[in-house]
């Protein structure tokens, strides 16, 4: 049976800090991936910066930031093939990028257009998720038809550690022990749910002693080190696709940024403390890597950069190109057999629309 061993209960890391604590390698990792998922983690961190300025100009509606949150997604996003399915929360809005969705359509998601849609079997990425928890469900069901058709593939949804106090999550996870569904429960601890804080969440020590009352492996990882993410990630689609079942990550960071361009932290958090977690961003942490392994030049990152950014302003611009939906789309797709009152309905709506 599952157990999560004291020895794992620290966190698995493989960036060292430059000084004392020295530099691990992944095994099957080539300098071609360690600039891919530079590439990963730039694109993320320049889609996050400029939608958090498309925001305050008014370019785009609120929208859930995700600085300091790159590695979590970028790294285990690596570890996934084509085939395999992924769930995003609000959390992980962007991470169509890495599966070749345009930019521009994130964009429309967030500026509450319908070119913001998407068709999940496009990139095998579900539809973002904003009520917490209930895409887990969704994610072990889709799993296990997988496994009921013999098929290869995996799913992973991605959740907060305030998630993992509500009842989808703990319907998906134990649907996925019992029927041994290929798939990675992906936890962001990033230590707050809003103003709720981590100690105010739960009284298990770490959320990865959660897996053991589903009797799934339980792991924690550092979850500002890109690599050892990926590791993490590798080993859990790895047992998924064996048939072993699911693998609940608990990825450890803390939130370094107000939870939505909604939330004023300064009511509620230690401001000290986030400035101190700033230091040490997964982007900044992944770059000292790269540097000492002789992989990265000053050239290349401003290269890389002024791609995503280039990237980020054909993206807002296309977005901003759709025209305007038609308000007919309010009545649509709700019955099959619309009620007769939609057609004056909308008709008046027009009609106030026009004046
Ligand atoms: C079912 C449900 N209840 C409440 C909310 C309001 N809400 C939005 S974000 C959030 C906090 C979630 O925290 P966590 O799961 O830790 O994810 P994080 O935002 O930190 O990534 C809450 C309570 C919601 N979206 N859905
Ligand atoms: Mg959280």
């Amino acid at each position: 049976m599952a157990q999560v061993l004291p020895a794992e209960r620290d966190l698995r890391r493989i960036i060292g800090d430059g000084e004392g604590l020295r530099d691990g390698e992944v095994e099957g990792l080539t300098d071609h991936d360690l600039i891919e998922l530079y590439r990963s983690l730039v694109l993320l961190r320049t889609y996050d910066e400029r939608s958090v300025v498309y925001h305050s100009q008014g370019r785009i509606g609120t929208y859930a930031i995700f600085w300091g949150h790159e590695a979590m997604q970028a790294g285990s996003v690596y570890a996934l093939a084509r085939e395999d399915w992924i769930f995003p929360s609000y959390r992980e809005s962007a991470i169509g990028l890495l599966r070749g969705m345009p930019v521009s359509t994130v964009l429309s998601w967030w500026r509450g257009h319908p070119a913001g849609w998407w068709n999940p079997l496009e990139h095998n990425v579900a539809s973002i998720c904003v009520p917490i928890a209930t895409h887990v469900p969704h994610a072990a069901g889709l799993a296990w038809g997988k496994r009921l058709r013999g098929e290869p593939a995996c799913a992973i949804a991605y959740f907060g550690d305030g998630a993992t106090s509500e009842g989808s999550f703990h319907e998906g996870a134990n649907f996925a022990a019992v029927m041994r569904a290929p798939l990675v429960l992906f936890c962001n601890n990033n230590q707050w749910a809003i103003s709720t804080p981590l100690s105010a969440q739960t009284r298990a020590e770490t959320l990865a002693d959660k897996a053991v009352g589903y009797g799934m492996p339980g792991v924690r990882v550092d979850g500002g080190d890109i690599l050892a993410v990926y590791e993490a990630t590798r080993d859990a689609v790895a047992r998924a696709r064996a048939g072993e079942g699911p693998t609940f990550i608990e990825a450890v960071t803390y939130r370094a940024a107000p939870h939505a361009t909604a939330d004023d932290p300064s009511a509620y958090i230690d401001l000290a403390r986030v400035e101190e977690e700033r230091q040490r961003e997964c982007l900044g942490r992944y770059e000292g890597y790269l540097r000492r392994a002789g992989l990265l030049t000053d050239e290349m990152a401003a290269s890389v950069r002024a791609e995503a950014t280039q990237r980020m302003r054909e993206g807002i611009a296309a977005a901003e190109a759709e025209p305007a939906a038609d308000v007919a789309l309010l009545f649509e797709h709700a019955f099959v057999d619309p009620p007769a009152s939609f057609a004056a309905d909308l008709a008046e709506l027009r009609r106030i629309l026009a004046q």
